[in-house]
């Protein structure tokens, strides 16, 4: 096949550069875009029958060199906070779609799909819902009137929804938030059979981090998921965030876990990955955190039953880590600048491509 790309040598390093900005998706001029395109990190993945998604959030948008990767690279969108309660529901009853409506209708412009994020959560509530009591019929019916209006308003838009996040302490035992407190346990599968009413053809996932290894808190999932399924919920898959870290060591039984959920019948999912690092980032931490991309990305392959894996954004110019941990970061595949790093190469080897 006749290769297209010139070889770095005769180009020197201003086309070595533009090569490797090609490569990540970024065109260099219209010399540039005429050449043939690598594929994509979606492309790469759709030839798994997988997708390889990004989150994005609102302010981001305007940044237009952003959006270009954003569109690009991505078959699958997940809002990192427009669909949330306080976005959403910001006073009782009154809804507003601005932020998630943003977000679907750009995807759908890009032929990308929507990981929708997330229903019931004990994060990012709005004061109305948590600054007074509520007995349990009073706080039954505001949670069904969130789930079933917000689900109606993006019935047939997205392609799942993260129907309860991080409902787990580490230890396996229920979070204490403020559905578990009022509602009990039950709460779980009362949220997936109104999301399942509101939107019969969404995927619903229960979500969650420091799940990706086998251990307590994955444990209670996979009891629970076998408790849903025996009582005849709907649920269809479990999102295993990835949120992971150089310095805890990487969840060398991610594969295996993987499978045991995908043995009940569940789709399984990596859903907001990044792979933060003690800054500075040097190029050894950089060479270890490529790795981890390539394998986690590898382990969702090897599993038939993982669809896909999501990047929680694509660059470090929006990641949520040094805000929330300060002195850590450099977690995503692409820079701030927007340059690939050797995370986004091992994310193509381990897809198939070069
Ligand atoms: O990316 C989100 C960030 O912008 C928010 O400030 C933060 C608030 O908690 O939530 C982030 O997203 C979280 C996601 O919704 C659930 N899993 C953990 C993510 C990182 O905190």
């Amino acid at each position: 096949m006749r290769t297209t790309t010139p070889s770095r040598t005769r180009l020197g390093l201003a086309g070595a550069l533009a090569a490797l900005l090609m490569g990540a998706g970024l065109a260099t001029g219209p010399a540039a875009q005429a050449k043939e395109k690598p594929p994509t990190l979606a492309e790469l993945a759709q030839r798994h029958g997988r997708y390889f998604g990004s989150a994005t959030d609102n302010p981001e948008l305007t940044d237009g060199a952003y959006t270009a990767l954003l569109g690009s690279q991505f078959d699958m969108i997940t809002p990192g906070n427009g669909m949330k309660w306080y976005a959403t529901e910001p006073e009782q009853g009154v809804f507003d779609w601005t932020n998630g409506d943003e977000i679907v209708n750009l995807a759908r412009k890009n032929h990308q799909r929507v990981r929708a994020h997330t229903l019931v959560w004990h994060s990012q509530l709005p004061n109305w819902l948590t600054s007074r009591d509520w007995t349990p019929d009073e706080l039954r019916a505001v949670l069904k009137k969130h789930i079933t209006t917000e689900v109606r308003h993006y019935r047939g838009k997205v392609y799942s929804w993260d129907v309860v996040n991080e409902a787990f302490n580490e230890d396996g035992t229920y979070r204490e938030t403020i559905w578990y407190k009022t509602l009990g346990p039950g709460y779980i599968a009362d949220a997936l059979r109104w999301a399942h009413q509101a939107d019969p053809h969404a995927k619903l996932y229960l979500n969650d981090y420091n799940i990706e290894g086998t251990g307590p808190k994955s444990d209670a999932y996979y009891r629970l998921a076998q408790d849903l399924e025996a009582q005849g919920v709907p649920l269809d898959g479990i999102g295993f965030q990835a949120h992971l870290a150089l310095q805890y060591g990487y969840p060398s039984t991610l594969e295996d876990n993987l499978r045991r959920f995908s043995r009940l019948g569940l789709d399984t999912a990596l859903t907001e990955v990044d792979v933060r690092m003690q800054l500075p980032a040097t190029d050894e931490k950089l060479a270890q955190q490529a790795t981890w991309y390539r394998d986690l990305t590898k382990a969702c392959l090897a599993v038939r039953r993982c669809v896909g894996v999501t990047v929680w954004d694509y660059t470090d110019k929006y990641s949520w880590i040094p805000a929330v941990f300060p002195g850590e970061g450099a977690a995503l595949p692409w820079d701030e600048q927007l340059r690939p790093k050797p995370a986004y190469f091992a994310l193509r080897e381990a897809l198939g491509g070069k």
